[in-house]
Protein backbone atom coordinates (compact mmCIF):
# COMPACT_ATOMS: atom_id res chain seq x y z
CA UNK A 1 0.00 0.00 0.00
CA UNK A 2 1.27 3.47 -0.66
CA UNK A 3 2.23 5.69 1.93
CA UNK A 4 2.15 9.46 2.22
CA UNK A 5 3.93 11.55 4.33
CA UNK A 6 3.18 15.48 4.68
CA UNK A 7 6.23 17.75 5.22
CA UNK A 8 6.85 21.83 4.94
CA UNK A 9 7.07 23.01 1.44
CA UNK A 10 9.52 25.65 2.88
CA UNK A 11 11.55 24.09 5.90
CA UNK A 12 12.21 27.11 8.09
CA UNK A 13 15.51 25.12 8.74
CA UNK A 14 16.16 25.68 5.33
CA UNK A 15 16.94 21.85 4.58
CA UNK A 16 18.96 20.88 7.80
CA UNK A 17 16.86 18.31 8.31
CA UNK A 18 15.47 19.59 11.40
CA UNK A 19 11.49 19.39 11.11
CA UNK A 20 9.67 16.29 12.22
CA UNK A 21 9.23 14.60 8.92
CA UNK A 22 12.77 13.71 8.89
CA UNK A 23 12.37 10.91 11.55
CA UNK A 24 9.36 9.99 9.76
CA UNK A 25 11.77 9.55 6.16
CA UNK A 26 14.55 8.10 8.09
CA UNK A 27 12.34 5.22 9.96
CA UNK A 28 10.82 4.13 6.92
CA UNK A 29 14.68 4.64 4.93
CA UNK A 30 15.49 1.98 7.61
CA UNK A 31 12.73 -0.28 6.82
CA UNK A 32 13.50 -0.20 2.85
CA UNK A 33 9.44 1.69 2.98
CA UNK A 34 9.14 3.84 -0.29
CA UNK A 35 6.99 6.46 0.03
CA UNK A 36 5.46 9.48 -1.25
CA UNK A 37 5.93 13.17 0.47
CA UNK A 38 3.03 16.09 0.12
CA UNK A 39 3.93 19.14 0.69
CA UNK A 40 2.33 21.81 2.64
CA UNK A 41 2.80 25.53 2.87
CA UNK A 42 1.74 27.02 6.16
CA UNK A 43 -1.60 28.04 5.72
CA UNK A 44 -2.36 24.58 3.82
CA UNK A 45 -1.60 23.10 7.35
CA UNK A 46 -4.16 25.04 9.19
CA UNK A 47 -6.84 24.29 6.01
CA UNK A 48 -9.84 21.76 7.00
CA UNK A 49 -8.57 19.44 4.78
CA UNK A 50 -4.98 18.87 6.27
CA UNK A 51 -7.17 19.41 9.54
CA UNK A 52 -9.00 16.15 9.15
CA UNK A 53 -5.65 14.49 8.88
CA UNK A 54 -3.97 16.52 11.85
CA UNK A 55 -6.01 17.92 14.38
CA UNK A 56 -3.36 20.47 15.93
CA UNK A 57 -2.71 21.50 11.99
CA UNK A 58 1.27 20.18 11.84
CA UNK A 59 3.51 18.27 10.01
CA UNK A 60 4.23 15.27 9.35
CA UNK A 61 1.27 13.29 8.70
CA UNK A 62 0.94 9.16 7.59
CA UNK A 63 -1.31 7.88 5.48
CA UNK A 64 -1.40 4.26 4.50
CA UNK A 65 -4.61 3.05 2.55
CA UNK A 66 -7.22 3.86 5.40
CA UNK A 67 -4.71 4.28 8.53
CA UNK A 68 -4.06 8.19 9.36
CA UNK A 69 -1.68 8.74 12.08
CA UNK A 70 -0.43 12.25 13.30
CA UNK A 71 2.65 12.21 16.00
CA UNK A 72 5.39 11.81 14.62
CA UNK A 73 6.31 9.22 17.43
CA UNK A 74 3.33 7.49 16.77
CA UNK A 75 4.25 7.16 13.41
CA UNK A 76 7.80 6.20 13.64
CA UNK A 77 6.03 3.57 16.53
CA UNK A 78 4.06 2.25 13.42
CA UNK A 79 6.25 1.84 10.91
CA UNK A 80 8.54 0.14 13.65
CA UNK A 81 6.36 -2.22 14.81
CA UNK A 82 4.88 -3.16 11.12
CA UNK A 83 8.88 -3.61 9.59
CA UNK A 84 11.61 -5.62 10.78
CA UNK A 85 14.92 -3.35 11.10
CA UNK A 86 13.62 -0.84 14.33
CA UNK A 87 12.93 -2.77 17.69
CA UNK A 88 14.20 -5.94 18.53
CA UNK A 89 12.15 -9.46 18.52
CA UNK A 90 12.79 -10.02 22.14
CA UNK A 91 10.13 -9.13 24.48
CA UNK A 92 12.24 -7.41 26.95
CA UNK A 93 14.49 -5.93 24.44
CA UNK A 94 11.41 -4.51 22.77
CA UNK A 95 9.92 -3.06 25.57
CA UNK A 96 13.76 -1.45 26.60
CA UNK A 97 13.93 0.08 23.14
CA UNK A 98 9.92 1.64 23.09
CA UNK A 99 11.16 2.90 26.70
CA UNK A 100 13.90 4.70 24.86
CA UNK A 101 11.37 6.28 22.02
CA UNK A 102 9.44 8.04 24.73
CA UNK A 103 12.46 8.90 26.97
CA UNK A 104 13.61 11.03 24.26
CA UNK A 105 10.27 12.53 23.26
CA UNK A 106 8.90 13.02 26.99
CA UNK A 107 11.99 13.82 28.81
CA UNK A 108 15.01 14.49 26.71
CA UNK A 109 13.31 16.88 24.00
CA UNK A 110 11.27 19.08 25.88
CA UNK A 111 13.91 21.52 27.39
CA UNK A 112 15.77 21.45 24.16
CA UNK A 113 12.35 22.94 22.66
CA UNK A 114 11.56 24.92 25.54
CA UNK A 115 15.28 26.35 24.46
CA UNK A 116 14.91 26.62 20.94
CA UNK A 117 11.36 28.29 21.61
CA UNK A 118 13.21 30.76 23.66
CA UNK A 119 15.50 32.02 21.23
CA UNK A 120 13.34 32.00 18.19
CA UNK A 121 10.48 33.88 20.14
CA UNK A 122 11.70 36.04 23.45
CA UNK A 123 14.82 37.55 22.74
CA UNK A 124 13.01 40.71 22.64
CA UNK A 125 12.30 40.44 26.21
CA UNK A 126 13.79 42.36 29.02
CA UNK A 127 14.17 38.76 30.79
CA UNK A 128 15.64 36.88 28.22
CA UNK A 129 19.47 36.90 29.28
CA UNK A 130 18.40 35.87 33.01
CA UNK A 131 16.00 33.07 31.07
CA UNK A 132 18.32 31.16 28.62
CA UNK A 133 21.24 30.22 30.91
CA UNK A 134 18.10 28.13 32.97
CA UNK A 135 17.03 26.92 30.07
CA UNK A 136 20.61 25.66 28.77
CA UNK A 137 21.18 23.89 32.37
CA UNK A 138 18.38 22.09 32.13
CA UNK A 139 19.19 20.39 28.86
CA UNK A 140 22.70 20.46 30.00
CA UNK A 141 21.22 18.46 33.14
CA UNK A 142 19.59 16.47 30.68
CA UNK A 143 22.75 15.76 28.66
CA UNK A 144 24.68 14.81 31.51
CA UNK A 145 22.61 12.11 32.30
CA UNK A 146 22.02 10.65 28.86
CA UNK A 147 25.75 10.97 28.10
CA UNK A 148 26.74 9.05 31.70
CA UNK A 149 23.96 6.48 30.52
CA UNK A 150 25.34 5.45 27.30
CA UNK A 151 28.98 5.87 28.11
CA UNK A 152 31.19 3.86 25.29
CA UNK A 153 28.40 2.03 24.26
CA UNK A 154 27.35 2.57 20.42
CA UNK A 155 23.55 2.48 20.72
CA UNK A 156 21.45 2.73 24.15
CA UNK A 157 20.66 -0.58 24.44
CA UNK A 158 22.98 -3.16 22.55
CA UNK A 159 21.30 -2.57 18.89
CA UNK A 160 20.18 0.39 16.73
CA UNK A 161 16.58 0.95 16.99
CA UNK A 162 13.64 3.58 17.31
CA UNK A 163 14.73 4.38 20.48
CA UNK A 164 18.28 5.90 18.82
CA UNK A 165 16.76 7.17 15.86
CA UNK A 166 14.14 9.54 17.61
CA UNK A 167 17.02 10.39 20.45
CA UNK A 168 19.48 11.22 17.43
CA UNK A 169 17.21 13.54 15.83
CA UNK A 170 16.29 14.96 19.06
CA UNK A 171 19.68 15.49 19.92
CA UNK A 172 20.38 17.42 16.40
CA UNK A 173 18.16 20.27 17.44
CA UNK A 174 21.14 21.49 19.40
CA UNK A 175 23.20 21.17 16.13
CA UNK A 176 25.04 24.29 16.10
CA UNK A 177 24.88 25.55 19.65
CA UNK A 178 28.41 24.07 21.17
CA UNK A 179 26.00 22.48 24.18
CA UNK A 180 26.38 18.71 22.57
CA UNK A 181 30.15 19.25 22.03
CA UNK A 182 30.09 19.09 25.50
CA UNK A 183 29.07 15.59 26.23
CA UNK A 184 31.94 14.33 23.01
CA UNK A 185 29.91 10.67 23.37
CA UNK A 186 27.22 11.97 22.97
CA UNK A 187 28.79 14.25 19.44
CA UNK A 188 29.66 11.13 18.72
CA UNK A 189 26.66 9.01 18.89
CA UNK A 190 24.69 12.18 16.77
CA UNK A 191 27.51 11.51 14.49
CA UNK A 192 27.01 7.71 14.27
CA UNK A 193 23.40 7.99 13.72
CA UNK A 194 23.66 10.71 11.10
CA UNK A 195 26.38 7.92 9.09
CA UNK A 196 24.18 5.44 8.73
CA UNK A 197 23.00 5.43 5.13
CA UNK A 198 19.29 5.08 5.32
CA UNK A 199 19.77 8.28 7.39
CA UNK A 200 21.90 10.12 4.66
CA UNK A 201 19.26 9.09 1.95
CA UNK A 202 16.48 10.58 4.16
CA UNK A 203 18.64 13.66 4.75
CA UNK A 204 19.16 14.16 0.77
CA UNK A 205 16.01 13.80 0.25
CA UNK A 206 14.47 16.39 2.82
CA UNK A 207 17.00 18.57 0.97
CA UNK A 208 15.85 18.28 -2.38
CA UNK A 209 12.24 19.90 -1.11
CA UNK A 210 14.63 22.96 -0.14
CA UNK A 211 17.24 23.59 -3.06
CA UNK A 212 15.02 21.54 -5.95
CA UNK A 213 18.00 19.78 -6.71
CA UNK A 214 18.48 16.27 -6.75
CA UNK A 215 21.85 15.37 -4.86
CA UNK A 216 21.52 11.38 -5.76
CA UNK A 217 22.47 11.02 -9.09
N1 LIG B 1 4.39 16.47 18.54
C1 LIG B 1 4.28 16.67 17.13
C2 LIG B 1 5.06 15.57 16.39
O1 LIG B 1 6.01 15.04 16.98
O2 LIG B 1 4.70 15.22 15.26
C3 LIG B 1 4.81 18.05 16.78
C4 LIG B 1 4.65 18.38 15.32
C5 LIG B 1 5.28 19.73 14.99
O3 LIG B 1 5.78 20.44 15.88
N2 LIG B 1 5.26 20.06 13.72
C6 LIG B 1 5.84 21.31 13.28
C7 LIG B 1 4.77 22.10 12.53
O4 LIG B 1 4.00 21.57 11.79
C8 LIG B 1 7.00 21.02 12.32
S1 LIG B 1 8.29 20.12 13.13
N3 LIG B 1 4.80 23.42 12.72
C9 LIG B 1 3.88 24.31 12.04
C10 LIG B 1 2.78 24.77 12.92
O5 LIG B 1 2.65 24.31 14.08
O6 LIG B 1 2.03 25.63 12.44
C11 LIG B 1 8.91 21.40 14.30
C12 LIG B 1 10.04 22.17 13.68
C13 LIG B 1 9.79 23.27 12.91
C14 LIG B 1 10.86 23.99 12.39
C15 LIG B 1 12.14 23.60 12.67
N4 LIG B 1 13.24 24.35 12.15
O7 LIG B 1 13.08 25.21 11.30
O8 LIG B 1 14.40 24.13 12.59
C16 LIG B 1 12.38 22.49 13.44
C17 LIG B 1 11.32 21.78 13.95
Amino acid sequence: MTITITAFERSPDRGKGLARDMRVRWALEEVGQPYNVRFLSFSAMKEPAHRTLHPFGQIPTYEEGDLVLFESGAIVFHIAEHHAGLLPDDVNARARAITWMFAALNTVEPPIIDRGIAMLVERDKTWYEERLPILEERVRDRLHELSSRLGDADWLDDAFSAGDLLMVTVLRRLNGSGILEEYPNLSAYVARGEARPAYKRAFEDQLVAFTGNLPRG
